[in-house]
């Protein structure tokens, strides 16, 4: 009887063991989505950490846009696809007149928010509907319709057309 006793807890602590082992393993196993864009300073929907993250799903999940145009990048006239910086704005619900962009290279440059209206420029994940590679100035190019307005094709918009984008300030 005793015995009967014994093998039932330790097979009920077996039990418990393996399953305490099978959630930690569940656990560091669960899938992470890789952040591809973080947002910080005067943005509302900030989280804990002051930001907010973008994963490749988060940046598909806004409404996506494309336009065909030279750039000073390509040879040929390419076609650019993502959201528009416009929606990402509202999306995080920026507050401020002032972005710092910043690449993975480490280059950065400030935007004005207004450009996000005037311009309509495109956070561009795909050209010619291939998503961009690092290597290939991915994975977020900021791309204006050059083609669209004589004024874009000028320094100021070229030094603005930041590629390998990691992060956005807002001031
Ligand atoms: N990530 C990243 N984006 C960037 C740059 C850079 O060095 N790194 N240079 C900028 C500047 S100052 C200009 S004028 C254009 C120039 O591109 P080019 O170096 O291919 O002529 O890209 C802009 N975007
Ligand atoms: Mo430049």
């Amino acid at each position: 009887m005793h015995s009967i006793v014994r093998k039932l807890t330790l097979a009920l602590w077996l039990g418990l063991a393996s399953l305490g082992l099978w959630a930690q393993t569940a656990r560091s196993a669960a899938p992470q989505a890789k952040v591809i864009l973080r947002v910080t300073g005067q943005v509302t929907r900030a989280d804990a950490e002051g930001q907010v993250a973008f994963d490749e799903a988060a940046l598909d999940a806004l409404p996506q846009h494309s336009f065909t145009t030279t750039a000073p990048w390509f040879k040929e006239k390419s076609t650019f696809t993502g959201p528009y910086l416009s929606d990402l704005l509202e999306a995080v619900g920026a507050k401020g007149t002032t972005l710092t962009f910043r690449a993975l290279n480490d280059y950065k440059v400030q935007v004005p928010v207004s450009d996000a209206t005037q311009f309509r420029p495109i956070l561009a994940r795909k050209i010619n509907n291939k998503t961009i590679s690092v290597r290939d100035k991915g994975p977020l190019f900021l791309i204006y319709p050059f083609d669209s307005d004589p004024n874009l094709n000028t320094e100021v918009y070229f030094a603005r057309s930041i590629w390998q984008i990691k992060s956005i300030h807002v001031d």
